[in-house]
């Protein structure tokens, strides 16, 4: 349970609404605009928060009509903020109705078939086909053309906690796999937090389309999804404060595995 309740958690008085508004502009500069429309009959401003679309459609949200309701100026406040939420990259889908392709569903290796969804308006949408984006066919013909050297491969993400290593497209083992758990106790063993190991499918979900499956098949033997800080607490919205101890515990984990496996 969170310490104290977020920013968007709370209810703010007009001036702190205000404050709001000029910062959410000043810092999305390319897809906020503030728009004065007019003034209240006691004279306060009155603005639009515009919020561009990837396409020119446009919708209007009002809150606050009825001063009593308070809920309704905190949710207006909590959809803008919603944006903080995103998983996957930009592309626009051919409908171009919904945007974003889970780029950890879009690799080569079983695509499409679990834990991901062909449809282009969900969170785990895994593309039209495999390796249909920029950013995944950068990172596959990158190491395609480096598999003979890279040894390890590393991906890192966020939160729970966890080493996680191939298989999570089946729940076969993989061939390595008692050194991938021997690799993952020795890092575990610095950690003072708690971190869970083992292979995707059985520790996680199922899930096609993973990049560490698909480097793990390419002939990368040591492949790993690090799952950093924290398990839950601040879930996404680690704060600045907790990134150095974060940082530090990965980086004492990256070095293990890196040991272990580059000395050979
Ligand atoms: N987790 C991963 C995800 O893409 C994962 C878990 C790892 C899936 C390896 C598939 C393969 O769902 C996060 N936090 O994104
Ligand atoms: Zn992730």
């Amino acid at each position: 349970p969170r310490s104290s309740s977020t920013f968007y958690e709370r209810y703010h008085t007009l001036e702190e609404i205000y404050d709001w508004i000029n910062r959410t502009a000043q810092d999305n500069p390319r897809t906020v605009k503030v728009i004065l429309i007019g003034s209240s009959y006691e004279k306060r401003p009155l603005y639009v928060l515009k919020v561009k679309l990837p396409n020119r459609k446009a919708m209007w949200i009002d809150c606050g009509i009825h001063a009593r309701e308070w809920i309704s100026p905190a949710f207006c406040m909590w959809f803008v903020h919603h944006r903080r939420w995103w998983r996957k990259n930009r592309s626009i889908s051919k409908s171009g109705f919904c945007v974003g392709v889970d780029l950890n569903r879009n690799f080569d290796v079983d695509w499409g078939i679990k834990g991901s969804s062909q449809n282009p308006c969900e969170e785990i949408n895994c593309g039209p086909f495999p390796e249909s984006e920029p950013e995944t066919q950068a990172v596959a013909n990158f190491l395609r053309r480096h598999k003979d050297t890279v040894q390890l491969y590393i991906t890192i993400h966020s939160y729970s906690q966890m080493l996680i290593f191939p298989y999570s497209y089946t729940f076969d083992q993989a061939e390595n796999h008692n050194d991938l758990v021997s690799t993952a106790q020795r890092i575990k063993r610095y950690y003072r937090n708690t971190y869970t190991y083992g292979p995707g499918a059985a520790i996680l979900y199922p899930c096609s389309g993973g990049s560490d499956d698909w480097a793990y098949k390419l002939g990368i033997k040591y492949s790993f999804t690090f799952e950093l800080q924290d398990r839950g607490e601040y879930g996404f919205l680690l704060p600045p404060s907790h990134i150095s101890g974060a940082c530090n515990e990965a980086l004492l984990a990256v070095k293990t595995v890196a040991v272990k496996v580059l000395e050979k």
